[in-house]
Parts: structure tokens; sequence; C-alpha cells
């Protein structure tokens, strides 16, 4: 690399940051059941001390993401205790996300349930995670819905997208300034006829309308597999509405695969369309990168250390591009010099400049094996093995 990418591929570093969440040290499993480990988190305090272990190695997960129902289950009363936690383990408390799928009251839906008094509840539960986010200073109210219908003619699309719309509002009111509302879309999974927020035009419209805080969460496993994810984030750039996301990678449908394992030159055109936007506009995109993944086979933390480190390698091949230069050879229509200058990018080895970086702040070189010699895992095996053992973990 000359030194003008390497200049750049260090001011990319210096500011690169990705929220990692509990669930992905928890024991998780498929429809099917789960098989469990004997080293998986099964105490919020665990999950603290990964996702510190984590933060320790690679130095780019300051914040974990944190789920009301898993992480919070005693609501305002566990905000001490995660408070204790943030500080034991040096990992503060990231984006807040509500769950709004999980309890019997949700099987016909929560903020689009025909009862009201549903839908009331799943207000309420949003408001108590909006006010838990803002005793812990958190940010961001990561919202997924569940809600849809399984056969045609069962739902009332369009009265469900009043509700929708009616309860965002609700929700966004109670936002206090620095606060963001998130809405992330899915087209299908777990309903399978219909989905309320489908698509990330029904969360912008849905977005725009509660208020000026609420910004679109685009989840990468969260699409159809021609779909052209970085053309919706140039528009959700350009739209001014692009929140944050949930990276992970997939093959077939919302997989939870570790993210750039099946594609990483498209999440290299993902952080393309941001690091354009802000080289043309002169400011920073306000974006939270979050995973999102499920690592039902891999060991939790390694697995944990290969996603992040990823990001960071294809974040900081993306900040080799030179936008100058592609932007005159866009201009003058030379095709192949505009798309070498992707091709180039992506296949620059940043890996030795990213290993200096994190020599000069005091990480290991190479996170990955120093996880695998500093006998964290022994430890935390040995520790948490036999309460692992006694989980069930069939299906039925
Ligand atoms: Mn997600």
């Amino acid at each position: 690399m000359d030194s003008h990418k390497t200049e750049r591929v260090l001011q990319a570093l210096e500011r690169f940051n990705i929220e990692i969440p509990s669930w992905g040290f928890a024991n998780t499993g498929s429809r099917f059941g789960k098989f469990l480990q004997p080293a998986a988190a099964n105490t919020v305090e665990e999950k603290f001390s990964d996702a510190g272990h984590v933060h320790q190695l690679t130095g780019i997960c300051p914040t974990i993401a944190l789920h009301m129902q898993w992480d919070l289950p005693e609501g305002v009363q566990s905000v001490n205790e995660i408070q204790r936690l943030s500080r034991a383990y040096r990992v503060r408390p990231g984006s807040i996300n509500p769950n709004l799928f999980q309890n019997q009251c949700y099987k016909f839906g929560s903020l689009g349930n025909p009862d009201k008094s549903i839908r009331d509840t799943a207000l309420q539960h949003t408001k108590d995670s909006i006010e838990i986010a803002r005793s812990l200073q958190s940010r961001d109210i990561s919202m997924w819905f569940a809600d849809g219908s399984n056969y045609p003619g069962t739902a009332n699309i369009r009265q469900r997208k009043r509700w929708f719309d009616e309860n965002l509002k609700a929700c966004h009111a109670e936002l206090s300034a620095n606060q963001r509302l998130l809405v992330e879309y899915k087209p299908f999974e777990p309903a399978f006829y219909h989905t309320d927020i489908a698509d990330w035009g029904m969360a912008l419209l849905l977005a725009r309308s509660a208020g000026p805080q609420a910004k679109v969460l685009v989840d990468t496993g969260h699409h159809y597999l021609a779909q052209n994810i970085e053309q919706i984030v140039a528009w959700l750039l350009s739209e001014e509405m692009l929140g944050g996301f949930h990276f992970n990678d997939r093959r077939y449908a919302d997989d939870d695969l570790t993210l750039g394992s099946i594609d990483p030159y498209q999440v290299f055109r993902i952080f393309h369309e941001i690091l354009y936007f802000e080289w043309e506009t002169g400011r920073p995109a306000d974006i939270a990168y979050m995973i999102d993944q499920s690592h039902n086979l891999k060991g939790k933390i390694e697995a944990m250390i290969q996603t992040v480190t990823m990001a960071q390698l294809i974040f900081s091949k993306a900040a080799v591009v030179d936008n100058a230069a592609l932007t005159e050879a866009r201009d003058n229509c030379d095709l192949v010099r505009a798309e070498s200058q992707f091709q180039d990018a992506f296949a620059t080895d940043t890996r030795p400049t990213i290993e200096e970086w994190r020599d000069s702040k005091g990480y290991p070189r190479d996170p990955m094996t120093a996880f695998r010699e500093n006998g964290y895992l022994d430890r935390i095996t040995k520790e948490r093995a036999a309460r692992n053992a006694g989980i069930v973990s069939s299906y039925a």
C-alpha cells in the first residue's frame, strides 16, 4: 500500500467499533434443538465477562447489546446490576432490545395484535425498555417484530399498519433528546405469509412517521437472496434514515452465519457506500454497527473474535478505495477503471497495517491466537461445564 492508502486505513481503524450481542455467548440452536457448549454463558455476568474479554483482545467492541427479557429480567430493578457488571468487565451497555415475540401473549402479534390489551402490553414493555435505556445511558432502542400472519386472509394488513404507526409514534414520544428508535425489517420468519414490517420501505415509512429520532436498522440477513443491499444502504443514507446494522452472513435465508463467511465482497460494498457518503458530504454517518449472529456450532468467543476482526478487516479494505479517483472514473464513464478501484481495494492485504495498529494500541497482533493461548476458555469451561451439561436441549 502507498502512504495515502495506509493513512486512510489507519484513520478507518481509529474510528471503527462494532457492538456484540449478549445472546451471541449463550447456548443457541435451530428450531430443531440446541447443541450445548460447556463454555457457553448462562448468566448476564458470564455474558459481560465474555464480551469484555473480546473487547480486551480486539479493542473494537466497547459495547454489548442487551436483551430485555434475557438480560434485564427484573426490568428497572436490573439496572444497578448491569451497571456493576459494566464497571467490572469494562464493557458498556449498548443497544437495548425489547422482547415482543417470546411471551405467549404475542402468539398473534405485539404492536399489531388484534387484541388492544396485548398491543398495550407491548407498548408498555417498549416504554419500560426506553426508560431502562435512559438509566443505562444507552442511546439506541432496537425494535424487531415477529408480527405477521401465516395464512392468506387471516390478517387485516392495513389495520395492522395503522396500529404499528400509532404505537411507534407513542414509543417515539418517550425518547429523550439523545435517544433513537431503530426499526428493523424482515421479509419472513417466523411469519410465513406476511410480515408487518417486511422490507426497508415499510420500515422507512413507519420510522419517518414515528418521528425524527426513529431510523431504519438493516439486518443483512433480512433480505431476499437477489436483493442489492448496498443500494438500500445508499438510499437510506441519502434519506438520512440509516440508523444501524445487524451484521451476519447467510447463504439461503436468515442463516445468522459468521460475517464475511459467504460473501465478504457484499460487506465491502456496504462499507464503501458509507465511506463514500462521508467523503462526499464531509460529515460522519451516524450509524451503529452491531453483530446479530447465533453461533450454534463454533465456539462462542472464537466465533465472536472471528466476526469482529473480519468486520474490521473488510472496513479497512473499503477505506483503501481512492474516492477521488473513483469519482473521476465514474464521471468519465471509465467503467473498468471505476470497477478496478473496488476490486483492487478488496484485494489489498490490509492485515499488516491492522497488526501494526493493534500493536501500537497494546492489543495482541493476532487476537485469535492470543485467545487460544491465554487460558480464558479453559477457566470458563471448568466453571460452567457442569451447569451447561444439565440443560435440556430437545426441541419438543
Ligand atoms: Mn437482527
